[in-house]
């Protein structure tokens, strides 16, 4: 039988690229540039599957342009933001993600970070590092405390489940909003608030685990950080379009917000250079799911993907 013909977008893991390798008729990109609009749309005609990351933009107006033989698009990826997911279904073209396997990675990236904005790890580093350290005091570099601070959680699907056991771990109080209360064995005593607002009264530490959403855009905006407790931290390893990167600013400024912590921002690659006056914002290039074990994992995920496709069956985490 004919291989399925794959075109994957990125260097993925070599464990990844040596099974598709094995089971595909492969083409990779090993330029690792992001996929242009006009290489989807030429890989439409070309490919029966393509294997993308979230920077390959699957938009209305390229999917619009689309030939008719690409049938399958199995994300490396749990988030599917670049994709259009009405469009890509119009067309009759299945699409995946890659849950489960990226949670553990991601919640450790968001412990690093809300440990480090708490701690000045970045102000702390430069000072070493610089040679400037040249005196200490009791009152040097003061942080703020997570043992038995209320950290709120925003999305508490399996990230922000991750992401609470770990910060367990701190003996923080976890509370969460999710657009549905979690039964009791996944809640483990977090406190449930039905509404954002209700949530950010609380939370000393506030970390976002939903995704990217008409809805949830800009869901951290200046009315929203004014509820926080004064002095609050924000972590974000969950998409930039969910924090007004402004109003953040404006509240670092007024100490409202003591310090962050992302790994996301507005515009990726390249973050937003307006923050780097900000040692008391921890920044991470969107590296949250890149560790080796969960690059592999991915990649077999989404391979685990377009097997069960092409061999009639419904993929496991078809959208
Ligand atoms: C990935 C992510 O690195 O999975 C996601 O949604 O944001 C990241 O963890 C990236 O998307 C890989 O394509």
């Amino acid at each position: 039988m004919t291989k399925p013909r794959l075109w994957i977008t990125r260097r993925l893991s070599d464990a990844t690229l040596e099974r598709a390798t094995r089971d595909y008729d492969v083409v990779i990109n090993h330029d690792d540039q992001p996929g242009t609009a006009n290489q989807l749309i030429t890989a439409s005609a070309e490919f029966d599957a393509i294997i993308p990351c979230h920077s390959e933009h699957f938009s209305a107006d390229v999917v619009a342009q689309f030939s008719d033989r690409l049938k399958i698009v199995a994300n490396h990826s749990v988030g599917v933001d670049h994709c259009n997911l009405p469009a890509l279904k119009g067309r009759g073209i299945a699409v995946t993600n890659t849950p489960d396997v990226l949670s553990d990675a991601t919640a450790e990236l968001a412990m690093l970070l809300m440990l480090g904005a708490a701690r000045h790890a970045v102000a702390g580093d430069k000072i070493v590092r610089t040679g400037a350290w040249d005196s200490w005091s009791p009152a040097f570099m003061v942080g703020k405390q997570l043992t038995g601070a209320r950290l709120g959680i925003i999305g508490m699907g399996r990230v922000g489940r991750a992401f609470a056991a770990k910060a367990r771990g701190f003996d923080m109080e976890i509370h969460y909003y999710n657009r549905t209360e979690l039964p009791a064995d996944q809640a483990i005593g977090a406190v449930y608030h039905d509404t954002v607002e209700s949530l950010l009264g609380v939370a000393d530490f506030l970390s976002l685990h939903c995704p990217a959403t008409p809805e949830t855009t800009n869901l951290m905006n200046a009315d929203r950080l004014a509820l926080l407790p004064q002095g609050a931290v924000i972590v974000n390893t969950a998409r930039g379009a969910l924090v007004d990167e402004d109003a953040l600013i404006a509240a670092i400024e007024t100490r409202q917000v003591a310090a962050a912590g992302l790994d996301c921002f507005k515009v990726e690659p390249g973050g937003n250079p307006a923050f780097a006056a900000y040692d008391n914002i921890f920044m991470l290039p969107h590296i949250g799911s890149a560790t080796r074990q969960t690059r592999d994992a991915m990649g077999f995920r989404a391979l685990d993907n377009l097997d069960a496709f092409f061999a009639g069956q419904t993929p496991r985490d078809l959208l």
